[in-house]
């Protein structure tokens, strides 16, 4: 797969207006502010891809990004967000259900939490779905440059603690400022895609 070959497809705030076609698709969720535009960009090694900002709110629709035909990351809108009015919210986590419990290319959901912070109600909301859906997960704790190298373990396993994270369940510090474990996250991401989609032949 070419990663350079990565581009906006679309902004769908209803399913018929999903991509068509079969191609697998890997969806960021998480708290509004907590890097899933800025990971998709630092992923894809492409600065203004995904659209980021220091103000929160800012993914209002669900956007596909097609990697060189193979592959879609879905950056969906961040809950959490205390500045939208109710009618707002209702609205958002309708579509972020409405994606996540029909969308059948959906191959595996990446959770991204804040490492500085403890996982919140919104989180462990959003991380019983995932686990009640049953579909192949991995958890990123984000902004790891933003503490010191020695508190990362024990953050990682508060975030386990907390979310009730399965130990055979992949979570992995990451920093889209630095991109140093671009490799790895890019490895696990193959690799759960690849075991979703042998695991439904079968
Ligand atoms: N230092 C640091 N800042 C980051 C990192 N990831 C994201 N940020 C910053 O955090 C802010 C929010 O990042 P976004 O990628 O827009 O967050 P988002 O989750 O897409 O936010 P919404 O679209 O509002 O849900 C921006 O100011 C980013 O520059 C990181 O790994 N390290
Ligand atoms: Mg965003």
């Amino acid at each position: 797969m070419d990663i350079s070959r990565s581009r906006y497809e679309c902004t769908a705030v209803k399913p018929d207006q999903y991509p068509a076609g079969d191609m697998p698709e890997i969806a960021l969720v998480g708290r509004s502010n907590v890097g899933k535009s800025s990971i998709i960009n630092s992923l894809l090694n492409r600065k203004g891809l995904a659209r980021v900002s220091s103000e929160p709110g800012k993914t209002r629709g669900i956007n596909f990004y097609n990697i060189d035909d193979t592959l879609y990351f879905v950056d969906l809108p961040g809950y959490g967000y205390a500045k939208v009015s109710k009618k707002e919210k209702i609205f958002w986590a309708k579509m972020i259900e409405t994606y996540l419990n029909t969308r059948n290319q959906l191959k595996l959901v990446v959770m991204l939490v804040d490492i500085r912070h403890t996982p919140t109600a919104d989180d462990k909301l959003m991380y019983s779905w995932i686990l009640d859906r049953g579909i192949g997960h991995m958890v990123i704790a984000t902004k790891a440059d933003k503490i010191p190298r020695g508190q990362i373990q024990k953050r990682l396993s508060e975030i386990r603690k907390v979310l009730g994270i399965r130990a055979d369940v992949s979570l992995t510090a990451y920093s889209s400022e630095t991109g140093q474990q671009r490799d790895q996250v890019w490895n696990e991401l193959e690799k759960a895609v690849l075991e979703q989609t042998v695991h439904e032949q079968i």
